[in-house]
């Protein structure tokens, strides 16, 4: 990210989370409101787990912002962690402190912890895991939420949608011809957040099913951007591809396994006559009638939604461990479990949504430049009034 740059701190169970976004223009009205709404839905979905019992997550705007409105300078954004309380010696940043609780000894399989603690010399796996756990990704959604007000004010929205749990599957999809205003509005009603109502049934009783079983599960999500004009990204290198900037966006998040643009793998089991969106001309100007591509050609943005899908693996804390290795001892062992999500694959959508629109408004501070609000916006609209011309 070259225009809008951001970092999150923060451990699980210490006393929050931080994040600094810099690069908003001057002049965007900004509250606490879309965010904490956004952190909300975050925390919401069938299958968390009991640490969510816990935590209301609520933003509080450190910087950057001055009666509403912000001031171009680096926005600081703190989460608290509300399960801090019961972590204070556990994860005091004190000397003194040390040997507050239990080291974690058991590296679950499929988590960051083995291969973490091997790296970083630790002997202790939650000097790793408090880091590497998804609950950073509420700061993501927080920054996010600031990303979404600038698109909003040049008319992108970004939503998402659950289309797949473990087996349970819709095939509903804004590729398929489908209004994602829609699948949105209709996934927001949904507490798995898939817009079929009766796959939502089966999803629901896969995940009573993992409960039970001491097993988790994954699934897939749908994010889509409306309203981006054609000409975000760049063909020129292939770090300014806008595909490969949302794709590396989205395999950042904790637990993601997969990405595709558009149709993609499907894509490549088709033949090509099947799978270009053939191009036209009318009164607005150039359009498409199937989006197989994603709104995404050559690395640029074509003006047509762009549809990203991405693959959440199981949550790898199980309520029945798999095998592991005594860290120390080398003892065959199962892995180490307090508790966890069975399912977290709705939350992750929300936080797709948030990652795709921070690189989308990098993307647009990039093409539109603009210090202030207005200076985008004047940017913004002369450069689509071009685009009706040609
Ligand atoms: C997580 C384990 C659980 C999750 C957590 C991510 O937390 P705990 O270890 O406290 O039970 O609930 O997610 C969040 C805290 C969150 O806000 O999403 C993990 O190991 O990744």
């Amino acid at each position: 990210m070259d225009r809008l740059r951001f970092l999150t701190a923060g451990e699980s169970h210490g006393p929050g989370l931080c994040g600094i976004l810099e690069g908003i223009p001057a002049g965007l009205a900004l509250s606490t409101e879309p965010i904490d709404s956004d952190l909300k839905r975050r925390q919401k979905g069938y299958g968390r787990g009991g640490r969510m019992k816990i935590e209301s997550d609520r933003a509080r705007i450190y910087s950057g912002v001055r009666y509403g409105l912000t001031l171009g300078s680096p926005i600081c954004l703190l989460v608290e962690n509300r399960d801090w309380q019961n972590w204070e010696r556990g994860m005091s940043p004190l000397a003194s402190d040390a040997g507050g609780i239990e080291p974690v000894v058991r590296p679950r399989p499929g988590h960051a912890d083995l291969a973490g603690a091997l790296k970083y010399g630790h002997q202790d796996v939650r000097n790793i895991l408090e880091r590497s756990s998804a609950r950073e990704t509420a700061m993501k959604v927080a920054l996010g939420a600031v990303a979404k007000q600038l698109l909003l004010a040049v008319g992108i929205r970004v939503m998402s949608y659950v289309r797949a749990i473990g087996e349970a599957y819709t095939p509903l999809s804004a590729l398929g011809g489908h209004d994602p205003t829609d699948l949105f509005r209709a996934a927001e009603e949904s507490d798995v957040r898939c817009p079929d109502p009766s796959v939502s049934g089966l999803m629901r009783q896969a995940i009573d099913k993992a409960m039970k079983e001491g097993y988790s599960l994954g699934g897939t999500f749908e994010i889509v951007a409306t309203g981006v004009p054609a000409g975000l990204g760049s063909h020129t290198h292939w770090d300014r591809r806008l595909n490969a900037r949302l794709s590396y966006a989205l395999a950042g998040i904790q637990a993601i396994k997969g990405v595709e643009v558009g149709l993609g793998f499907e894509m490549s089991r088709r033949p090509g006559n099947e799978v270009m969106d053939e191009i036209f001309h009318g009164a607005p100007g150039y359009f498409r009638k199937t989006n197989f591509g994603g709104g995404l050609e050559g690395g640029i943005s074509n003006g047509m939604p762009i549809v990203l899908r991405a693959a959440m693996k199981p949550i790898p804390t199980l309520r029945r461990p798999l095998r592991s290795v005594h860290l120390q001892t080398h003892e065959a062992m199962e892995a180490a479990y307090e508790r966890s999500d069975v399912c977290a694959v709705p939350a992750a959508g929300v936080i797709g949504e948030a990652m795709v629109a921070l690189v989308l408004a990098d993307a647009l501070l990039e093409k539109f430049g603009g210090d202030s609000l207005d200076e985008l916006k004047r940017n913004h609209h002369g450069y689509m009034e071009y685009l009706k011309s040609r």
